[in-house]
């Protein structure tokens, strides 16, 4: 069998449409395939793309092995066989972040790219509201939702990319300006056979850029080399460091501003506010933009949102926690809270060791479980409460709340297995908070 197809884009997600779209537009025409019969991009595809060809319901390798590039979306492993079978032939095998690199790398460095197991989306907004505020054309995108190359038309000064352990497994020269790991705790160990892997395709960032900011309270961000590097933490900053002494946030010895002025809460979000402070300093941006972000920013939605208070009872979302690194910041965070927390976790734990959830578990009044991996964490706390649904977990929670204690949802498990991702899932808990309020 002949193929003509020497481009092919595997997976027909956003990412394969953003793909589509830019092939096409170098006069590319490439072919699609995806292993589910009904991709989601199927219909844009036929809408937008008339003569772009899609095979739906498996990866056919004798095309693969003929073409000269397939370009992989992140959801799909480059593990699975039939794509080891034509890396193993040679036949390359780049991400669409690579392409985008690829398309830019004439220009002089304008990415600053994150990466972390949490808090990517937050520093990401952070950095690109600190760049917007000083007058800078900026577009944003990434892992965040706007795919790479779809920013690619927008005559712009900064690309900030937020960067999955995924799509940089598949990228090489994407030459940023500046770039942050924010810090490493187990993630997708469905996906990688060690965290040591999954630090492997984090830290690929770091070669590719210019400059990079690490974390120095998380051993596993270090550079596996020394590099033109800088650092960010809670403690006292020494040289040209960035940190906190005295309740201020300094760059080596010079005082930034007030963490009183912060409108951010938690000691998580500190470090993020470092870290996006560092990362535009390094663009030779003016401090005062940075203040002046940081004085109104309040957080994304779903990462411990603020939802209601109902009859004294304070309830706050935190769907965007889907991994158990994510909802131990938040029980540290309101650890200082005076009345009782009431923990609603649970949902596909995508293979994670949830052993390290015990010390934050000690200052949890009760745990209410749902979801495919729910009884893997009721298990780690006596007298759990396990639910079927979002529904009678806040009911539940509401019942035996007094004023003055908290309803945290902070699942330490992805939303997949009851919901189309984790804004559905926040949405639903808000949803029955407001009934809650109605009764
Ligand atoms: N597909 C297959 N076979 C598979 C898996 C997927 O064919 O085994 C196909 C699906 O049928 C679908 C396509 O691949 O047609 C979906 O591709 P995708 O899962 O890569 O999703 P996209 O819609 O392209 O979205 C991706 C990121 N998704 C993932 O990494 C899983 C989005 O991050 C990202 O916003 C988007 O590109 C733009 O860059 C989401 C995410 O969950 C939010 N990321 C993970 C996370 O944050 O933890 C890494
Ligand atoms: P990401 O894009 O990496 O998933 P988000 O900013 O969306 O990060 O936050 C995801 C989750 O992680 C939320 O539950 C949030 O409260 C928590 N989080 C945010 N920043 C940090 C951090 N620096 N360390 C640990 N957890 C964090």
């Amino acid at each position: 069998m002949q193929s003509n197809y020497t481009h092919i884009v595997l997976g027909l997600g956003a990412t394969g449409l953003s793909v589509v779209r830019y092939l096409v537009s170098q006069g590319i025409k490439p072919l699609v395939m995806d292993s589910r019969r009904h991709p989601p991009g199927e219909d844009v595809l036929a809408k937008e793309f008339t003569d772009v060809e899609l095979m739906a319901g498996g990866f056919d390798c004798r095309y693969l092995v003929q073409a000269s590039q397939l370009i992989i979306s992140p959801g799909i492993s480059i593990d699975t066989p039939e794509i080891r079978a034509a890396r193993d032939m040679g036949i390359e095998v780049i991400g669409d972040v690579e392409l985008f690199a690829r398309a830019i790398a004439d220009r002089k460095p304008c990415v600053i790219g994150i990466t972390g197991s949490n808090g990517k989306s937050t520093v990401t907004t952070l950095v690109n509201d600190i760049l917007v505020a000083a007058g800078k054309k900026v577009a944003m995108g990434g892992n965040i939702g706007i795919p790479a190359l779809d920013l690619l038309a927008l005559d712009v000064e900064y690309y900030v990319l937020e960067l999955s352990s995924f799509q940089l497994e598949t990228t090489f020269s994407l030459n940023c300006i500046a770039a942050t790991c924010l810090n490493i705790s187990e993630d997708h160990m469905d996906r990688y056979c060690s965290i040591a892997s999954y630090r492997e395709a984090k830290l690929n960032l770091y070669p590719q850029s210019k400059f990079v900011m690490y974390n120095r309270d998380d051993e596993l961000t270090f550079p596996f080399e020394p590099m033109n590097q800088n650092t960010f933490g809670l403690g006292v900053p020494e040289g040209d460091e960035w940190g906190l002494s005295d309740g201020k946030i300094f760059h080596g010895d010079s005082e930034i501003m007030n963490l009183n002025d912060v409108t951010l809460i938690g000691s998580h979000n500190h470090a993020n506010l470092l870290a996006a402070m560092a990362l535009v300093d390094a663009c030779s941006v003016d401090k005062a933009f940075a203040i002046q972000v940081a004085s109104s920013f309040k957080g994304l939605s779903h990462r411990c949102e603020l939802v209601a208070v109902v009859e004294g009872v304070t309830y706050i979302n935190d769907s965007k926690a889907t991994n158990v690194g994510a909802t131990v910041a938040a029980l540290q965070g309101l650890n200082t809270h005076l009345g009782e927390v009431f923990l609603i976790a649970g949902g596909d734990g995508k293979g994670a060791d949830f052993n390290p959830l015990i010390p934050a578990l000690e200052h949890v009044a009760k745990v209410i479980t749902l979801g495919k991996d729910g009884a893997k964490i009721a298990k780690l706390k006596s007298n759990s409460i396990s639910v079927n649904t979002m529904k009678e977990a806040v009911d539940t929670a509401a019942k035996i709340a007094f004023s003055g204690d908290i309803v945290l949802l902070s699942p330490a498990c992805a939303s997949l297995d009851m919901y189309r991702n984790f804004m559905a899932r926040g949405g639903d808990f808000k949803q029955c908070v407001e009934q809650l309020d109605g009764q």
